[in-house]
């Protein structure tokens, strides 16, 4: 596939050989039979779900996490037959849907299971049964809560209980004590699971933080997400480096237009910029429609290996930046990524924004098209447009 598969001077750029390596130094970490599900919900966190799933399989991981069944089915429709795991919550009446596709499913409601649209003559549904411990979203909380839904489970010869998990909401912060506290649950849920359910089942419960900073607590397999993509899922995580890891997100323009202006001119809408002095101002074909929004204006971009100002409202489609001389139409932008010795992070982007760098990537629209490079070479454009 070539370049010319998309039509525009913007593009995300997606390293799949910084996942592999991701998955490899993980891999190297985690005790040799604990298992990696690759979580891909939300379009890989916007890196893009298809390309990035079949690159963690396969890298070794054993399955896929998504949070919608609609994500699931694309996965499927691509031709991906791996696990693949629904963590958010499905409509009962759709539960067909799912084990037609051999998809499993998140169950936490007696209700939910009564009120679950089977076939006869389909394969049973897999479920796994969320408990929550401390996350307070989903799942059962409670030993009767437990044991209501497995009789209802038991009772059901249309599903099969493949797995109980839980999810950490702190296992990423300095302080412990909380995480500890929710292990504490876990294993006293499990206490009363194994005297109740004879059978089998699998057990996960760590995400990227749990998974990378304590793996001798992780159980069957992980679910690794943010990390994957090669971002630490804290501060905290960041400064303590429990693995090396590459980021494989960076975000490209080029400027389309490159003008000289007088002193005490306005650029944007609002004319909220004025220039001091006579300037050199660039425009770059990405705006807020993008997912580059309002609030990143003042935000700097590299051009020519230097970081230079967004100036002016950012608009739909374009924004404004001040540079330091002129340069030619053409001339690369890096809006996340490295341009010589210059870098500017995905945690740098959250940081302006105040917020956390997994909300960036998902942030990053449709519009952009994703190129895939697997070790220096462009294997494929997604190009939704
Ligand atoms: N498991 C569950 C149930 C999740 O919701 C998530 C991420 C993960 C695993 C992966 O976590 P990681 O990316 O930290 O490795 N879920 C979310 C969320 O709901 N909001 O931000 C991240």
């Amino acid at each position: 596939m070539s370049i010319e598969a998309f039509y525009r001077d913007s593009w995300v750029e997606v390293d799949l050989s910084s996942i592999e390596y991701n998955i490899n130094q993980l891999k190297q970490r985690l005790r040799p039979d604990t298992k990696i599900f690759a979580v891909v919900k939300a379009n890989a966190y916007g890196h893009g779900d298809e390309q990035v799933a079949e690159c963690a399989l396969r890298a070794g991981a054993k399955g896929l996490a998504v949070s919608l069944l609609d994500e699931a089915l694309k996965l499927r429709d691509a031709g991906i037959e791996a696990p693949i795991l629904v963590m958010g919550w499905i409509r009962p009446g759709d539960a067909h849907v799912a084990a037609e596709r051999d998809i499993s499913v998140t169950v936490f409601q007696a209700d939910w299971v009564k009120n679950a649209r089977l076939s006869p003559s389909a394969k049973p549904l897999k479920i796994h049964m969320k408990w929550d411990t401390g996350m307070g979203r989903i799942g059962i909380r409670t030993t009767d809560e437990m044991d209501e839904l497995l009789s209802m489970i038991h009772k059901n010869k249309l599903m099969e209980l493949e797995a109980v998990f839980t999810h950490f909401a702190t296992a990423d912060e300095e302080d412990y004590a909380y995480y500890e506290e929710q292990q504490k649950r876990f294993d006293h849920l499990f206490s009363h699971f194994k005297r109740v359910w004879s059978r089998n089942v699998e057990i996960h419960t760590g995400n990227s933080a749990a998974s990378m900073r304590f793996p001798d607590h992780m159980k069957h397999f992980v679910r690794f997400g943010i990390s994957m993509y090669g971002l630490y899922p804290s501060g905290v995580v960041k400064k303590e480096r429990p693995i090396d890891l590459k980021p494989a997100f960076s975000l490209q323009s080029r400027l389309i237009h490159v003008k000289k202006v007088p002193a005490n001119e306005s650029i944007s809408y609002g004319a909220t910029y004025q220039t001091e002095s006579e300037e050199w101002i660039g425009t770059v074909p990405l705006g807020y429609a993008d997912g580059w929004i309002r609030k990143l204006q003042g935000m700097e971009v590299l051009v020519g290996g230097k970081r230079h100002p967004i100036v002016g409202r950012i608009c739909m489609d374009q924004f404004m930046v001040r540079l330091d001389q002129e340069y030619p139409v053409g001339t690369m932008v890096t809006l996340i990524g490295k341009q010589e010795h210059q870098s500017i992070s995905m945690d740098e982007v959250a940081d302006y924004l105040e917020t956390i760098n997994y909300e960036i990537p998902c942030m990053i629209s449709y519009r952009v098209p994703r190129m895939f490079v697997d070790h220096g070479n462009i294997v494929e454009i997604d190009n939704p447009l």
